[in-house]
């Protein structure tokens, strides 16, 4: 894979609680060329083990899944826990360009599939306790593009504690980078809403930094 040395030329989307920054990672044809090499060597986990667990009863998710990262990392989330499988070269690569270009170095990745437009992510903010609070999650998306929706937990709310505050929305481009700094996943509440208009397969990456594992 390569990776052209860009400066970045970043967006910043800032709010109360809310700093996020956007750019275009890599120009379309690295973006398409990444996106094949992931579609020929990643393996996503079987239904059976991509599941999350919501009032008590286990669900299939609506999408595929699969996580990479240092040996014995896992990651906890929606009552399931996800080990880390070995770095495959090319999502390693990309690890190591994205540490060129932010200075962040990551030891865990989550990768998303979307077959289509009908599989999505329902709200949700990654906030666990294993997350290095200090550490921006770095999220980086290839093929359909698709709307990102960012919630303020307090416009949530029911009743006098609900506060009217309207929601971010991002279109999240083949090839881009979004930034999610902290304090964002403290505050507001992320999800990726299905668009029957976005059929293409989308394949989402976000690293994280991993502190706490047993
Ligand atoms: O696919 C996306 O852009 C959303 C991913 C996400 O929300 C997550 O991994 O926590």
């Amino acid at each position: 894979m390569t990776m052209e040395e860009k400066v970045l030329k970043w967006q910043k989307f800032s709010e109360e609680g809310l700093d996020l920054d956007y750019a275009v990672l890599l120009p379309r044809d690295a973006a398409s060329h990444l996106l094949q090499q992931l579609e020929r060597v990643v393996t996503y986990l079987p239904p059976e083990v991509a599941r999350v667990r919501v009032f008590g009863r286990w669900h299939p998710i609506p999408r595929q899944q699969v996580a990479f990262g240092d040996a014995g990392l896992m990651y906890r989330f929606s009552g399931n826990t996800i080990f880390a499988g070995e770095w495959p070269c090319v999502v390693r690569e990309l690890r190591d360009h994205l540490y060129k270009v932010t200075g962040e170095f990551y030891n865990f990745v989550l990768v998303n599939r979307y077959r289509n437009g009908d599989d999505h992510m329902g709200e949700h903010r990654d906030d666990e306790s294993e997350l290095d609070p200090s550490a921006p999650i770095a999220s980086v998306s290839l093929g359909q593009s698709r709307q990102f929706v960012l919630r303020h937990k307090d416009a949530r709310k029911k009743g006098p504690d609900r506060r009217n505050i309207s929601p971010v929305k991002i279109t999240l481009e083949h090839g881009s980078l979004l930034m999610m700094n902290p304090p964002t996943n403290q505050y507001w509440y992320h999800s990726l809403p299905r668009r029957k208009n976005c059929p293409g397969v989308r394949v989402n990456l976000t690293f994280r930094r991993i502190i706490k594992n047993p």
